[in-house]
């Protein structure tokens, strides 16, 4: 059967038996299953060119799809049963997320060409009699993509959540701003992206890589586009995290409006969207009308992004401006404080204690733990699993997504054709061995740890082609790190998981995703 991520539990009672999808299959959803239901209906009603027409159940040649408190009770709310036999196929879900779940894996038993979108020829559409049982170990399955460093088109956004969608994957983080680029509209500061959103021309990568170049590149969602991106990511079940960076990695935004900056210590109004990478110097202002500024900017995003967790950044914020500025050290004063470190944390509090009054949780990079974090906030440990360590001990929720292990721009190989050559190697079998608990946390601490992400950070991917030859195949194994229950890293099943991917491949090319072969780089330049 080959399905990826792993479920729990597969019997495959099927011999050589088989339900068959026909021109006469009818679909029948019960009160919950809706956004299943019109999934399937599109989605395999487009590879099979079958209509599945409505049914009321009593049908023999149906797929039924129901949401039962029972299946809830045993697998809680993302949890599915799946039932093929001769009295067609049962699908139920503790709740409307676990059929949607438990339909993922119903097109994975059809073949891949199920993940076509149209019939190839008449054939017959088999699903084996089997009985299925899941449910996922994190309820944060994540997937950052930074559409800052470079910009990603709102079509290459909505076939990412399909994508994540057939990986079981629940939360799309965007990383809408940084240093090179600001990608977000807000309509009261019109020029975060008439300015923001544009740059004269980019280093991209190494000057030894392929990928270097120095074209303008720019580009930005407008509301209506973000609201299109969320609405169809909760049609597929997922949520979109927003991140807005601060106070470091807002060059893009200084750029737009010089008064963000530290005027007293550097001329802002000379400032342009970065054209490099790195850590960089021209940091927010702590002053209050910067402030004032950046709660508009997320009152407007508030608006757009339903999702619990609103994330701040807070990584990589050189304090040398703050240190000579003047209006920044009279600031330290005013508001008593220690120092540089106490003054960024200090601003994390102010926006931690703004987005509770408004009902959401911050969450931001492992450097919010410096210098004291708000009781509510939660942290993406990045530096390694130090942060979250430290986080998840004193109380704080945790996404577990270090660099050592899920960011998809460290390279695959270490081939001298290798496209992206940047970072260290990070092969497929090493993301597989990935294990986001800690063994030294308690249980108590350990249950802190509400998921994991894998991480694209886009300096060296400048397109949607590179973005899937970086990302696949190693998000199928951060996917199945995140939904499956697996042995500790040294025991997981390689093997296996290399076998199954054998035929996830085959489902990813009807796709069209271009994955880095497991032979080798695609010839590319
Ligand atoms: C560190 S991860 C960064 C990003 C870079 C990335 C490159 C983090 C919070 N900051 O700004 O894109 O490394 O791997």
């Amino acid at each position: 059967m080959d399905l990826i991520p792993a479920p729990r539990q597969v019997t495959d009672d099927s011999g050589d038996e088989f339900f068959v999808l026909g021109p006469d299959t009818v679909l029948a959803a019960g009160p919950g299953a809706e956004r299943a239901e019109r999934w399937l209906r599109s989605e395999l009603g487009a590879a099979t060119g079958h209509r599945l027409a409505p049914g009321d159940g009593s049908e023999t040649d149906a797929i039924r799809i129901t949401v039962a408190e029972m299946v809830a009770d045993d697998l809680g709310p993302e949890g599915y049963r799946i039932m093929v036999s001769p009295t067609g196929v049962h699908l139920y879900g503790g709740g409307p997320a676990g059929v949607f779940w438990g339909a993922q894996t119903l097109r994975q038993l059809l073949g891949p060409d199920a993940f076509r979108r149209a019939p190839l020829a008449a054939r017959e559409w088999r699903i084996p009699f089997c009985h299925i049982e899941d449910s996922p170990r994190f309820g944060w399955r994540g997937f950052m993509l930074d559409v800052a460093r470079h910009f990603l088109p709102k079509d290459a956004v909505l076939r990412y959540l399909d994508l994540m969608a057939a990986h079981k994957l629940n939360v799309l983080h965007l990383h809408l701003t940084d240093d090179q680029g600001w990608r977000v509209e807000i309509k009261r500061y019109p020029l975060l992206t008439e300015v923001g959103a544009w740059r004269d021309r980019t280093k991209v990568g190494l000057r030894e890589s392929p990928l270097w170049d120095e074209r303008p590149h720019g580009g930005y969602y407008t509301q209506d586009d973000i609201r299109e991106i969320v609405a169809y990511a909760a049609q597929r079940h997922i949520t979109v995290v927003p991140e807005i960076d601060i106070p470091g990695h807002s060059q893009a935004a200084i750029a737009a409006y010089p008064e963000l900056g530290n005027t007293d210590v550097v001329d802002t109004a000379a400032l342009s969207v970065l054209t490099s990478w790195g850590v960089n110097p021209n940091v927010l202002s702590p002053a209050d009308p910067t402030l004032r500024f950046y709660e508009g900017v997320f009152t407007e995003l508030l608006d757009l992004f339903p999702s619990e967790f609103f994330h701040i950044g807070g990584d990589e914020c050189p304090k040398e401006q703050w240190r000579a500025s003047a209006a920044a050290q009279a600031r330290i004063k005013e508001l008593g404080l220690a120092g540089e470190d106490e003054l960024q944390s200090w601003i994390i509090r102010h926006f931690d204690g703004w987005l509770a009054e408004r009902g959401r949780r911050l969450i931001g990079w492992d450097e919010i733990l410096e210098g004291g974090l708000a009781p509510g906030a939660a942290v993406s440990s990045w530096r390694g699993y130090e942060g979250g360590i430290a986080a998840a001990r004193a109380g704080h929720d945790v996404v577990m997504c270090p660099e050592s292990h899920v960011y998809l721009d460290w390279r695959q190989s270490d081939r001298a054709d290798e496209p992206v050559p940047i970072a260290r190697v990070r092969t497929l079998e090493d993301v597989y061995r990935f294990e986001p608990v800690p063994a030294e946390l308690t249980g108590e601490q350990a249950a802190h740890v509400i998921g994991t992400q894998a991480n694209a950070w886009t300096e060296v991917m400048d397109s949607p082609r590179v973005v899937d030859y970086m990302v696949f195949p190693r998000l199928a194994a951060v996917a199945e790190v995140a939904w499956s229950e697996l042995p500790a890293p040294a025991e997981r099943d390689w093997p296996d998981f290399e076998r199954r991917m054998g035929g996830h491949y085959a489902r990813l090319d009807a796709l069209g995703v271009e994955y880095r072969p497991p032979g080798g780089p695609l010839p590319w330049q």
